[in-house]
């Protein structure tokens, strides 16, 4: 009867339940609010609106205009040969890998095209057309430089010199902007892969030759009547997917941190709770930092901190929202106010005076939210634009960069005296430290003097540390906001597994107060608590916004590099995560964790449930492949122990599945050795 009425309930609902749809106190407060206000947010839509279940399964074709074709599963699972077919003819396989290669070119696409944003301002600087950007990083610009095969000496009578930085910076920018499109050759970038997993790439035929050309290459390959081959299609997916993490993502990294400053650890805060009711709440939201890296500066300036005072603020507070918010977390310390699924509730506090958004995870509910309150919002790409009509758009352009973010923040100012509902910020925030990266990662556990990745690996070998975990990716409205989440990072640690997280994960963390040194204490295992606590770091370690997972790979290739855990990232003991992915971006880094040797579980579904023969071609063929494959788990606890049982997997292929100590050599047993 009880299960009945429930069923009845659920039936009517047209509202979210609060504390069904997140585990964050915060949020819940802000969803309560919005229903009573009669604003309708993104968990109500949840409820009223149910996925298609055949879309879900990765099993509906609409590539041309005789589908969509649907190939829904029989009642009972496939018995004997699977006749399903669309009306070319299309297999479930064929259809799934379209499906799931078209997610991956979306999300190489976002990924890389913002990389080639960056790529441009960095030209724009290094030319010296703008006065907004200078080059901050030129021990990385060096680094870099080589990596792109740039010469960063020069011979000057018989002596080796270093070359000029200005000349270094623009032949670095060409040839960074040529990875997109050149005619021949390969990203270069691939090289800095372990080169036994450059090998298997090479083996494999997957090197990414440009990266534009395998996107384009996808689109061609899943129009109706081409590649009809699951694993070609794959293959294709593949090499594209590299081009994205190795390519587009990581070349985005590097170039926004020699413009901007490669990230040091700081401290912040991060939550709803971080809005403050007597100052100016401009709330940066999007992807690009290019934009919101002259707004933290004009923000703070002087200048227009006493013209919020002149209106009656405190001052200006900036808060950040998705990976936008990573960006000027690592480099600033502007704190998070939320992860992706939050962004209408920053609106619904009645304190946000302007939110400005640049490209991806903006959701268009966002103007119908500001609408019912006083809030600006203001998109600022060319490319992403809203159609309602009390949006705002300010393109932004480098070349005046100081005058747009001025204008952007003269309207958040000018707007402080028009709040027109109740002020209602949750009293929720958490402190944080975050700002990790492949170098600070080895200063603080190397030292200054000896920063190198070999104490890590000393700690996982001896077992302290048991394996690596990759958390990252976004939030998803069909699955309880930041739990699942928050228990598979919870687990991991509690196992001893270290974290690295980026994008919503990070946030969801630091929401959660993971993002600590004093969390060890209270979520480790003994062996990992005891290393955070020695050398003062979290468990969990922010390493930035989705691009930035090109991090995660390059602290890979390290460990790899600094010996005794295997020759290639396949064999470290390591395992990646997205608990609550949903978009084309989570599927492209998932594909490229799997193609550079990593165990990756997402939670929530995935596109190819409804095409078994395809899926276990990702979950388990792809493995004698690529050392890396695919897995599903929705309950986040089995989620976190798949990947500690493939750590222990990989531990005991190195042997070290048993604990033991480094011996320290002493002179006299050092002399034993040699003389015998
Ligand atoms: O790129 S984790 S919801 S914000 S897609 Fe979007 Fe997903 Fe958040 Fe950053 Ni990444």
């Amino acid at each position: 009867m009880a299960a009945e009425k429930q069923v009845k309930a659920e039936k009517k609902a047209t509202v979210a339940d609060p504390e069904a749809a997140s585990i964050d106190a915060a949020t819940q407060q802000m969803i309560r609010r919005a229903q009573e206000l009669g604003v309708e947010t993104v968990f109500d839509r949840a409820v009223t609106m149910k996925p298609c279940n055949i879309g879900t399964q990765g099993i509906c074709c609409k590539n041309c205009g005789m589908g969509p074709c649907r190939l829904p599963l029989p009642k009972g699972g496939i018995q004997g040969e699977d006749t399903r077919k669309g009306l070319c003819g299309a297999s479930p396989n064929t259809i799934a890998a379209r499906n799931f290669i078209r997610m991956i070119a979306g999300g190489a696409a976002a990924h890389s095209d913002h990389g080639r944003a960056v790529a441009e301002v960095f030209m724009t600087a290094a030319r010296k057309e703008t006065d907004a950007y200078r080059i901050k990083d030129t021990h990385k610009l060096r680094q870099v430089a080589k990596w792109l095969d740039v010469d960063t000496e020069v011979e000057v009578d018989g002596e080796m010199k270093d070359r000029d930085l200005d000349e270094l910076a623009v032949e670095v920018g060409e040839k960074a902007l040529a990875e997109w499109g050149k005619a021949e050759g390969e990203v270069l970038f691939a090289k800095r892969a372990p080169k036994a997993r450059y090998e298997i790439w090479k083996k494999q035929g997957v090197v990414p030759r440009n990266i534009d050309r395998e996107i384009v290459e996808i689109m061609h390959r899943t129009h109706i009547g081409v590649d009809q081959d699951y694993k070609n299609l794959m293959k294709q997916g593949t090499r594209a997917a590299i081009g994205d993490g190795w390519g587009g993502s990581m070349l985005a990294t590097e170039l926004q941190d020699i413009l901007f400053g490669t990230p040091y650890p700081l401290s912040s805060e991060a939550n709803l709770g971080v809005m403050k009711a007597d100052m100016v709440n401009l709330v940066i939201h999007g992807h690009e930092p290019v934009l919101s890296e002259i707004i933290v500066a004009v923000a703070g300036s002087q200048k227009w901190q006493d013209y919020a005072k002149s209106k009656g603020a405190k001052g200006i507070q900036l808060s950040g929202i998705c990976c936008t918010a990573n960006e000027v977390l690592q480099r600033h310390g502007v704190p998070p106010c939320g992860t992706f699924l939050q962004q209408e509730l920053a609106i619904i506090t009645g304190a946000c005076d302007a939110m400005v958004v640049d490209i991806q995870c903006i959701f268009q509910n966002l103007a119908n939210v500001a609408k019912c309150f006083h809030t600006k919002l203001i998109t600022t790409h060319p490319i992403a634009r809203m159609e309602q009509d009390n949006v705002i758009h300010i393109e932004f352009d480098e070349h005046h960069a100081m005058e747009d973010a001025e204008k952007i923040v003269k309207l958040a100012v000018d707007n402080y005296g028009n709040r027109k509902t109740e002020v209602m910020i949750p009293k929720q925030k958490a402190s944080i430290i975050a700002g990790f990266g492949v170098e600070s990662i080895e200063y603080h556990l190397g030292g200054t003097f000896r920063g190198s990745y070999y104490t890590l690996n000393d700690n996982i070998i001896n077992g302290r540390i048991r394996g690596i975990g990759g958390v990252v990716g976004c939030n998803n409205a069909r699955t309880r906001h930041n739990e699942g989440h928050i228990e598979v990072v919870k687990e991991l640690i509690k196992n001893d597994v270290i974290v690295l997280t980026t994008g919503c994960n990070a946030i969801a963390c630091a929401m959660e107060g993971l993002l600590t040194p004093e969390t060890a204490g209270v979520f480790c295992g003994p062996g990992l608590a005891e290393v955070c606590e020695t050398v003062g770091i979290p468990p969990v370690l922010h390493l930035g916004s989705c691009v930035d997972n090109s991090r995660i790979l390059l602290a890979a290739a390290e460990v790899v590099k600094a010996g005794g855990l295997g020759n290639d990232i396949s064999d470290l003991p390591a395992a990646g995560s997205a608990p609550e992915w949903m978009s084309e971006k989570a599927i492209s880094i998932g594909h490229y964790f799997v193609a550079s040797g990593v165990y990756t579980v997402f939670g929530v579904t995935l596109p190819v449930t409804g095409a078994p023969v395809f899926q276990d071609y990702l979950f388990e063929e792809f493995e004698k492949m690529y050392g890396g494959m695919w897995d599903l788990e929705v309950d986040p606890i089995k989620h976190a122990r798949k990947m500690i049982a493939h750590i222990d997997k990989k531990r005991k292929a190195l042997g070290i599945d048993k604990a033991r100590e480094r011996i320290l050599v002493d002179m006299d047993s050092r002399r034993a050795m040699e003389s015998a």
